[in-house]
């Protein structure tokens, strides 16, 4: 005991984000954590989820050793066991479904953004199984980076550390001041705010941008594609583009504005329920303020046409030149080498088997960065054993039953497995139906990279342990430990020898260790890369006709359709279910499923909440702050009305990832509030990327009783 206090620097990793931060630690406990006032990205500030860290890391229910389902499974009776006995038992089961099934009888599962993401693709690799999986990844953020990869060579980011700050921006189907994907924090935003840019927001929800805006849009959920061809006819036909970028620099300029002809906003505008003249208006800003930055957010992800509606988009900056030139879009100046994925491991045959490889070449296959399997085809095949049985599911930070489209069909994709594990913080709904379940370190208890190819274009940052809880093990020592016991002969080397080769890769000239001790390095940053040999597609421009989808058998140019389930393409459903439904919104309490066991979150955001118009609600009987059914086709679910007269009185919107940790084990009332007992995962997907539809269902509401139960499992 020296009771002397240290300061460490490090990164919180609570969301995509990578605030800088300092820990402070005596005697092996974390008494505080603060922001870091020398951190490029937060300078010193952090969000409410932040703050909360030293109550994450602490908080009584924290799961601290391993345990083993005793009863049925799901019967909530569990027994302490130790590492080795956990470890072993995991061995030796993946070891002999391997042998009897072949290694694609064996799943893994993530969650969005985690430190250890890549880590489970890794070890997946290592095994020998194409099947690894996160909810985000066909629906947030990947259709976006391999889109852009396959069109644009690179990934573009919003550049806001350049001194030159945007003249204009455009808020697409995002809300970072909650939200902010990686390194892109939301104080990032705020600042970038404060210079007073014009601001488009697009969004069928009041939020504190559109309190802003110069322009808002209040498009219909799940139409943005028709709203984006329509700012594109309106950029091309006005000739409000960049033509000396368009020219030198992409490919397929003619056939785009053929394509864009019948996209006008007179078009548009009973589709997206914008006027044309708004439409017309934010074009125009867009394309006459520079540099101007799209931000775009996953809510245009969430839909089947998910691909094209991200082509759509990215057009904007490009045919206004905004591109790697400062306070625009800018492509990030890659300080962490290429992960080791080890994905060369799987054979030919092996890729085929990949689930959803034979249909969605942009998530399982050639046109993915990283490839994952297809949920739905991953959930048929623990079902019903089609195109093969899966046996295995390992869940490295995902809790299933709240985040995956169609919890009902979830409960019973999972309940048919031989052998499932969780490795969690918490005991989740989810982890309730594992055989075994592991406690995984907290971000302040593990050593780690982060590379944040948004915003911080340029900034590579390290968080480093500082304490250790109970007996809770990092997620990335738990594969190295796995493959150690299972003798894969790879995966098995130290973590931090990994952490320093991917340093040692990109441009840092830092070992992990060095890094540590400054948590973070700002590169300085290169603008117009590209005039120095081009972009990095088939034609070395940037392909607004794509040359590599065409290859692959998809539309080389974007185009619009209508949402499956919506009041224009399935009317005889709307009549029964007459209300537009989007769902997700983020709020700044919590982040997906998490953090509703912590008192100073928790206290801020006791119950769900979905929007509605005063009027609609009150046609229902449904007062402000009462509980309101929401119903799909699916199910239904309660969640407490919450009036917005600058909503459309056609739409709801309801928060997703909702379970009650305070109640019984093993439900935890998932099924009362959770929104994804109301969405689905079957077809039509997204042709490319396999994508279901999170945003834009038809949905009805009803008075509810306090109370009433919501749906039950089965
Ligand atoms: N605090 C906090 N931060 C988070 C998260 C969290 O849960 N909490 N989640 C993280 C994750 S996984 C992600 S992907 C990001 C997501 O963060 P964002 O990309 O900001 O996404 P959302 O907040 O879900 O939605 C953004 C806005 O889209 C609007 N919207 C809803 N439907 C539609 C639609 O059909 N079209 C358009 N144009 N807009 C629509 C919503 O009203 C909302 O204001 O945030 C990350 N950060
Ligand atoms: N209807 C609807 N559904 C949605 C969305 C929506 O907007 N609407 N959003 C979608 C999107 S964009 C995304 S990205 C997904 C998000 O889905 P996920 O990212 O999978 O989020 P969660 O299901 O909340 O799972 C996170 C789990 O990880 C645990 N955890 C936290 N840190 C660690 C760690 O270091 N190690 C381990 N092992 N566990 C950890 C948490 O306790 C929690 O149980 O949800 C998707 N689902
Ligand atoms: S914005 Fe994200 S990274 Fe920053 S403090 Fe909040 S949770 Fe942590
Ligand atoms: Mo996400």
């Amino acid at each position: 005991m020296t009771g002397e206090t240290t300061i460490y620097k490090s990164v919180c990793r609570s969301c995509h984000g990578g605030c800088g931060t300092l820990m402070h630690v005596r005697d092996g406990e974390l008494l505080q954590v603060r922001g870091d006032p020398d951190s490029p990205l937060n300078f010193g500030r952090l969000c409410p989820i932040g703050t909360a860290t030293v109550e994450l890391v602490y908080h009584p229910d924290r799961l601290k050793y391993p345990l083993r389902r005793i009863g049925p499974r799901g019967s909530g009776r569990w027994q302490r066991i130790s590492w080795d006995e956990a470890l072993d038992e995991i061995a030796t089961k993946l070891a002999t479904i391997r042998r009897e099934s072949g290694a694609e009888a064996i799943a893994l599962g993530t969650g969005t953004g985690r430190h250890h993401i890549r880590w489970v693709s890794r070890f997946g690799h290592a095994l020998g199984t194409p099947n690894w999986t996160e909810p985000g990844f066909a629906q947030c953020f990947h259709p976006r980076v391999n889109t852009c990869l396959l069109t644009f060579g690179d990934f573009p980011v919003c550049d806001f550390t350049s001194e030159v700050k945007p003249g204009c921006i455009l808020y697409w189907g995002h809300n970072p001041l909650n939200s902010g994907p990686d390194g892109e924090t939301r104080f990032n935003v705020r600042d970038s705010l404060a210079h007073n840019p014009k601001v488009i927001v697009v969004d069928p929800r009041e939020t504190e941008l559109t309190k802003r805006a110069d322009v808002w849009l209040r498009v219909r959920p799940g139409v943005d594609d028709a709203l984006a061809l329509a700012m594109l006819n309106v950029i091309v036909e006005e000739r409000l583009y960049d033509a000396a970028f368009v020219e030198r620099w992409t490919h397929g300029f003619e056939p785009l504005v053929r394509q864009l002809k019948e996209y006008t906003p007179e078009w548009a505008a009973p589709i997206t329920w914008v006027p044309a003249e708004r439409i017309r208006a934010a074009a125009r800003l867009f394309a006459s303020t520079r540099p101007a930055m799209l931000e775009w957010g996953c809510a245009i992800e969430h839909t089947p046409k998910c691909i094209q509606t991200v082509r759509a988009l990215s057009m904007l900056p490009v045919l206004t030149g905004n591109i790697d030139v400062p306070g625009a879009w800018v492509f990030g100046m890659k300080g962490i080498g290429r992960f080791p994925s080890l994905i060369e491991n799987l054979t030919p045959e092996m890729e085929a088997k990949r689930l959803g490889a034979d249909r969605f070449k942009m998530l399982c296959g050639e046109g993915a960065d990283l490839p994952a399997a297809h949920i739905p085809t991953l959930l048929q095949a623990m079902r019903e054993g089609r195109p093969y049985k899966v046996r295995a599911f390992l869940v490295f930070g995902n809790n299933t039953l709240t985040t995956y489209a169609n919890s009902k069909l979830v409960y019973e994709s999972l309940m048919q497995l031989e052998f499932m594990v969780c490795a969690d913080l918490f005991m989740t709904p989810t982890a309730e139906l594992a055989d075994l379940v592991l406690p995984a370190a907290a971000w302040p208890e593990l050593d780690q990279l982060a590379g944040l190819p948004t915003g911080a274009a340029n900034v590579v940052l390290a968080q480093q342990k500082v304490v250790q809880v109970g007996e809770c093990r990092p997620d990335e020592e738990i594969f190295v430990e796995l493959a150690r016991r299972m003798k894969l002969g790879k995966c098995e080397e130290p973590v931090r020898e990994v952490l320093d080769s991917q340093l040692r890769a990109g441009g840092v000239g830092m070992s992990f260790a060095e890094l540590t001790r400054h948590g973070f390095y700002k590169m300085p940053m290169k603008y117009r890369k590209y005039e120095n040999g081009g972009f990095k597609t088939p034609t070395g421009k940037i392909e607004l006709y794509s040359t590599r989808f065409e290859q692959m058998g998809y539309e080389p140019l974007p185009y619009y359709v209508e949402p499956p389930e919506s009041p224009l393409s399935a009317p005889e459903v709307a009549r029964e279910f007459p209300l537009v439904l989007t769902t997700g919104a983020r709020i700044p309490f919590f982040f997906n499923s998490e953090h509703r066991q912590l008192p100073h979150l928790r206290k801020a955001r006791r119950e769900p909440r979905a929007e509605i118009h005063p009027d609609t609600a009150a046609r229902h009987g449904i007062a402000n702050g009462d509980w309101m059914w929401i119903e799909t086709r699916r199910g239904r679910i309660r969640q407490r009305a919450c009036y917005s007269a600058a909503l459309d009185p056609r739409v709801v919107n309801a928060e997703h990832g909702w379970w009650f940790p305070e109640e019984p084990a093993p439900e935890f009332g998932v099924w009362k509030s959770n929104v994804n007992v109301l969405t689905d995962n079957g077809p039509p997907y997204d042709p490319q990327m396999g994508t279901y539809q999170l945003r834009g269902l038809l949905c009805r509401v009803a008075p509810a009783e306090a109370e009433t139960r919501g749906a039950t499992a089965v």
